[in-house]
């Protein structure tokens, strides 16, 4: 059959998930992204860059309380059982380390269920931990747990305790309601007597002031400006678009009303930007920006409260002598 006169192809409104995000965001009035655009393989790469920036405070904060408090933690979550560990968003699974060490102390064996959307992230948690630690057996699955929790199944075996690690200030990325649910749904997939152990950058106040948190995100070497830009980048690049980089700033801001630090990148002049795969033009005026994380910030009673609305009571806490990162055990 000839085709000469079928009409003229389209092209398939929003067909990936990137592009259903970007046209449903920069549509919008404010324009927003979400923060997962960020991680594609530049952006992770960025991302391991921000966790050694000496502003970047939270990765080395948190890995020091597991260096202080990881046998203590561990044995606060198994009481006179044996644990399994399962992690939410491992990534490479740099940190944990810690915490399997610390449950090897406690038990011969241990098995370790890795959650991420990335699969080479995955298969790089597992070299170096199977390498680290033999005695940890290390499963892995790909998927985002923010839709996905069916990794986590019942245990037949009723002597061994699950602790489920979301660590890392992760659930900052969530607004309040959105944070509830996923707690809620992951209470749902556990038993009396499991735990989910959080990490939660604490918000200013006493020990830490705005400026800290500000610096954090608005790094000196512009390391995190380009994290944020890489959203750009990767539209430019997967959806055939023309932002000029060069013509939006980062800004790093502060909400008090909301407890949360935001990024934002703000054109800098009037301006119309293309995305030809969905055959989108876009208007910026000066000023105007893309709102591109929310990153909120907790206090020990707001941390208890949240985890409260998930079906989770908050039994043990630790933090570091700042009281800048907190780390917070609670029972399902
Ligand atoms: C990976 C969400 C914990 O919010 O601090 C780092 C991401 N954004 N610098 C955070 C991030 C800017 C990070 N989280």
């Amino acid at each position: 059959m000839s085709l000469a006169h079928a009409a003229p192809v389209l092209p398939a409104a929003a067909p990936s998930a990137l592009g259903a995000e970007v046209l449903r965001g920069l549509t919008a009035t404010p324009k927003t992204l979400s923060p997962w655009l960020f991680y594609d393989a530049r952006g992770s790469e960025l991302f391991e860059k921000i966790t050694t920036l000496p502003e970047y405070y939270l990765t080395r904060t948190e890995r020091a309380i597991f260096r202080e408090h990881a046998s203590e933690i561990l044995a606060t979550a198994a009481g006179d059982r044996r644990l399994a560990l399962i992690e939410l968003g491992a990534g490479t699974a740099t940190k944990t380390g810690l915490l399997l060490k610390a449950a090897l102390e406690r038990q011969q064996s241990v098995t370790y269920c890795a959650l991420d959307v990335s699969p080479s992230a995955l298969e790089e948690a597992r070299t170096t931990i199977t390498s680290q630690f033999p005695g940890v057996t290390v499963e892995t699955r790909v998927a985002d747990y923010t839709e996905n929790l069916s990794a986590i199944q019942p245990l037949k075996n009723s002597a061994t305790r699950r602790l489920v690690l979301y660590i890392g200030s992760s659930i900052g990325n969530f607004d309040p309601a959105d944070a509830t649910g996923l707690l809620r749904r992951l209470r749902q997939r556990l038993a009396p007597g499991d735990h989910i152990l959080l990490g939660a950058d604490h918000a200013p106040g006493t020990g830490k002031d705005t400026a800290t948190l500000l610096r954090a995100y608005d790094d000196a070497s512009s390391v995190t400006a380009a994290f944020n830009r890489n959203a750009l980048v990767r539209i430019n690049r997967e959806l055939d678009a023309n932002f000029d980089l060069h013509a939006f700033r980062h800004i790093a801001r502060w909400n008090p009303q909301h407890s949360r630090m935001e990024m934002h990148l703000e054109s800098t002049r009037r301006q119309t930007v293309s995305v030809a795969a969905l055959g989108l033009n876009l208007n910026f005026s000066p000023g105007e920006t893309i709102h591109t994380e929310n990153s909120y910030k907790f206090t020990p009673g707001s941390i208890a409260h949240l985890l409260a609305d998930g079906g989770f009571t908050v039994t043990h806490s630790w933090t570091d002598a700042r009281r800048w990162f907190g780390v917070y055990l609670a029972s399902a």
